[in-house]
């Protein structure tokens, strides 16, 4: 008979490839050594250490999937959802800061820019050097980007830029701002821009007051007329595909991130059951509290094989953005019900700091919010079954 491993109910482990896991464990023991011990008075000052940014890089893990002649690793989508787990493990937002760099940033310059794009821009971001953001929702353009009103329209030797981006992760301490814009001299069409810190009329103020994603810095990006030259252009896209192609990645590597919020609070639930006694016994002997459990257990052993069967698939260039869409609506679902029933499980305490369960279960709001809210997913998935859009 096979023994049942309790943490990894379907054998996840076996289901690797040995290089995966090397990737893998280096990314626990960084997110164990280096981001561990800061989160709770990152999380409660609200403070994002820029240097985390050179530290991931030191540790290989911005641009995981970016070719080794631009400073990425060159490993596979696997790897790179790997990775996410883990750093998720402690904070949400440090896999925002991760995922935001990775996916969001190095991945359309290497993707749709020029050579001399990639050249300059990549290998510092893969180190850590230069940090990135990604300006795509606006006040008044969230779930809708496509009613975007920032605007580029040419001027002699390039490009005018006006508009405001809001909610913008990285914004405030970046150098690098990957833009989108509708282009007056593109018949309109939506077109990424990368501009550059400092850029005449170009600032970056950040949102405070965030209950939810306190580690990870937010802000606005604020483009008064700002001239950039010819060469600030994304070339290799044109339209929201552009934007979306990004997000596909992002979406994909916050579905395995969720997942490891989600078996911290589970793991931490277990424990504080087995040692807190009410009632003469351990709180985990009781039926209820096993119950929530087994959900925990079931729901993130289902969550990681569909994760790992979605990588794969990339991996072998066969993903469609649905598949993205269902393991990214349920995996944030599932991890933000089972971080509400973790902080629950601890009582009182749970809403103290030190049991990390409500710092989870906050930050797991704004993960479940943005990259398509819960209801997008829902509605791009019933698209995709009756052929039919029913977002207006
Ligand atoms: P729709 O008509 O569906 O599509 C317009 C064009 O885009 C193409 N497309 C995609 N291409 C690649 N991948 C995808 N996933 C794509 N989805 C759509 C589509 O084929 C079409 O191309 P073409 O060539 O025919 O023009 O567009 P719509 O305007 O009806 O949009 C509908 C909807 C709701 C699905 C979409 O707008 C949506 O997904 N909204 C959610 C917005 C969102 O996710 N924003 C994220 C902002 S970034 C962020 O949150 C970063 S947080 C990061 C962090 O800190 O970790
Ligand atoms: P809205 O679109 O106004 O949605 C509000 C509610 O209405 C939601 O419940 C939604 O599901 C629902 N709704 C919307 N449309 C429909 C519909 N058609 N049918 C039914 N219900 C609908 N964006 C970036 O570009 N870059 C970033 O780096 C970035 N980082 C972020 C960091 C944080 C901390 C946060 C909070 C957000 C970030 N975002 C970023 C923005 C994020 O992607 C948006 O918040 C998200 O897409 C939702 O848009 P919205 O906030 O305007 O909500």
């Amino acid at each position: 008979k096979t023994a049942f491993v309790w943490d990894d109910p379907f054998l996840f482990e076996d289901q690797l490839a040995d290089e995966e896991r090397m990737i893998r464990d280096a990314a626990a023991a960084f997110a164990a050594d280096k981001l561990a011990p800061r989160i709770e008075h990152a999380y409660m000052n609200e403070e994002t250490d820029p240097e985390i940014f050179r530290q991931m890089g030191a540790a290989g893990l911005l641009g995981v999937t970016i070719p080794a002649e631009y400073g990425g690793v060159g490993a596979n989508y696997v790897s790179y959802g790997l990775v996410a787990r883990e750093v998720e493990r402690v904070d949400s937002g440090y896999r925002s800061m991760m995922s935001v760099q990775s996916s969001l940033v190095m991945y359309p310059i290497h993707a749709y820019g020029s050579e001399e794009q990639r050249q300059k821009y990549l290998p510092k971001l893969a180190a850590g050097e230069w940090i990135g953001c990604f300006g795509l929702t606006e006040p008044d353009a969230g779930s809708d980007p496509g009613s975007m009103k920032t605007r580029a329209e040419r001027i002699d030797g390039g490009y005018r830029l006006t508009g405001t981006k809001m909610w913008i992760s990285n914004a405030p301490i970046a150098d690098v701002f990957v833009v989108w814009a509708k282009s007056a001299a593109h018949d309109n069409q939506i077109r990424g821009f990368v501009l550059e810190k400092g850029m005449k009329g170009l600032s970056a103020p950040k949102i405070g007051g965030k209950l939810s994603l306190r580690a990870s810095i937010t802000g606005e990006i604020v483009m008064d007329g700002v001239e950039v030259p010819e060469d600030a252009l994304l070339p290799g896209v044109s339209g929201l595909k552009g934007p979306f192609g990004c997000l596909n990645r992002a979406r994909y590597g916050i579905a395995w991130g969720v997942m490891g919020a989600a078996e911290d609070c589970w793991h931490r639930a277990r424990r504080y059951g087995l040692e807190r006694r009410q009632f003469g016994k351990p709180l985990a002997a009781m039926q209820l509290y096993q119950k929530k459990l087994a959900d925990m257990q079931t729901e993130i052993a289902l969550g990681l094989q569909a994760v790992l069967r979605v990588g794969r698939l990339m991996d072998e260039g066969r993903f469609a953005p649905e598949m993205i869409s269902l393991v990214k609506r349920n995996n944030c679902g599932k991890a933000l019900e089972i971080a509400r029933a973790a902080r629950d499980m601890h009582g009182g305490n749970g809403i103290q700091i030190e049991y990390a369960v409500m710092r989870h279960a906050q930050n797991l709001e704004t993960v479940n919010t943005y990259e398509g809210t819960h209801d997008v997913h829902a509605l791009i998935l019933g698209r995709a079954q009756t052929g039919l859009q029913a977002f207006y």
